[in-house]
């Protein structure tokens, strides 16, 4: 690579400024927003799979309407992020064969289930929470067509941030029957959610060359404690109990302490071995072969193979 170049890429980068698709990138650079990005998308179109089985049985016409919404935008987010990989030169069609062929990977958090209604509320809550402490670090980064993606995402996801807590707020007020279920599902997803943002730093494969590159703008374990320190308290606040027994700030480092979660299990989780990874990767894998005749049919309008009936 051409050392000068590299010097004038990352000066550019040191100034704040944001690099463009045309600009000159160096290859790695070029590779790892391909990869974080595809996997970002992923993460979005499967993350609509756990929530969206729950449209249809949600509880009252408010929540179905509102839960809809979310996961239509979810896959919205994923459309964005898709054509923001695409000005890097990777084809929508690869990401999808990818992710259906298991080479792409996506957020662990996706491949456990959603049992009850609670479940999806911890989803529609937390999850979402977590993803924006990501997604607003990521949106101040140095890859413009990634960074507005990000911004516009953000935005929605506020959206769905406050009907989670609503939803939450719901759960853990009301009955007893609603708290006890409530507390079963935030134990189920404490663990995937420590998981979320990623291993320690010290673990972390591509953390020191992302943030050299402004394309991290916050190291896995500073947007673990960001969202700790967001959301412990509110969790508490609803008289909800975290199932971490060494969950609690330290004052004098004025940094939470926390049992490490199973990173064995994340590990497995992430290469394709999770609860439900098959079953999700189906889904996507029959969604494309029943969309087919509609590509089909617009590649041959392309190619002006035949004439619509309506030109
Ligand atoms: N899940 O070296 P690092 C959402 C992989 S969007 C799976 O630390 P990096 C919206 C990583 O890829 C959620 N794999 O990696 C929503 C790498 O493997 P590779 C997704 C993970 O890139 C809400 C290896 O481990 N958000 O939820 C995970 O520096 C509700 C080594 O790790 C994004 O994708 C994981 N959690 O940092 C939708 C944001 N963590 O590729 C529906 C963009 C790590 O070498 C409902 N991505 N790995 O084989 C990022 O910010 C970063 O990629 C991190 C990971 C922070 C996720």
């Amino acid at each position: 690579e051409d050392p000068q170049k590299l010097a004038e890429f990352e000066a550019r980068i040191q100034r704040g400024e944001k690099i463009e698709p045309a600009d000159w990138m160096p290859a790695l650079y070029r590779k790892q927003l391909v990869r974080m990005i595809e996997q970002h998308g992923h993460s979005e179109i499967i993350g609509a799979l756990p929530e969206g089985t729950w449209i249809t049985r949600a509880p009252g016409f408010k929540r179905k309407l509102s839960l809809m919404a979310k996961v239509q935008d979810e896959v919205g987010h994923a459309q964005l992020l898709y054509a923001a990989a695409e000005t890097l030169g990777k084809p929508r069609e690869q990401m999808i064969d990818d992710l259906i062929n298991g080479k792409s990977k996506y957020s662990n958090i996706f491949n456990y289930p959603a049992f009850t209604w609670a479940d999806a509320c911890t989803i529609s809550w937390l999850v979402d929470a977590g993803a924006i402490v990501n997604q607003l670090a990521n949106s101040r980064g140095s890859y413009g067509p990634y960074c507005r993606a990000l911004e516009r995402i953000c935005a929605e996801e506020s959206f769905h941030l406050k009907y989670g807590h609503h939803a939450v707020i719901h759960l853990a007020t009301g009955t007893p029957k609603q708290r006890e279920m409530m507390q079963a599902a935030l134990n189920r997803w404490w663990g995937p959610l420590m998981h979320f943002f990623g291993p320690p730093d010290k673990m972390s494969v591509h953390s020191e060359t992302l943030m050299r590159w402004k394309v991290k703008m916050a190291s896995n374990d500073d947007m673990r404690q960001q969202f700790l320190d967001m959301y412990v308290p509110k969790i508490w606040e609803l008289g909800l109990t975290i199932p971490d027994p060494l969950l609690r700030k330290n004052e004098e480092t004025g940094k939470w302490d926390y049992t490490e979660p199973d990173w064995e299990e994340f590990k497995r989780v992430i290469n394709g071995d999770g609860p439900l990874n098959k079953e999700r990767l189906a889904v996507r894998r029959t969604a494309e072969e029943r969309g087919k005749w509609v590509r089909d049919a617009m590649k041959k309008v392309a190619a002006k193979e035949y004439v619509t009936p309506l030109a």
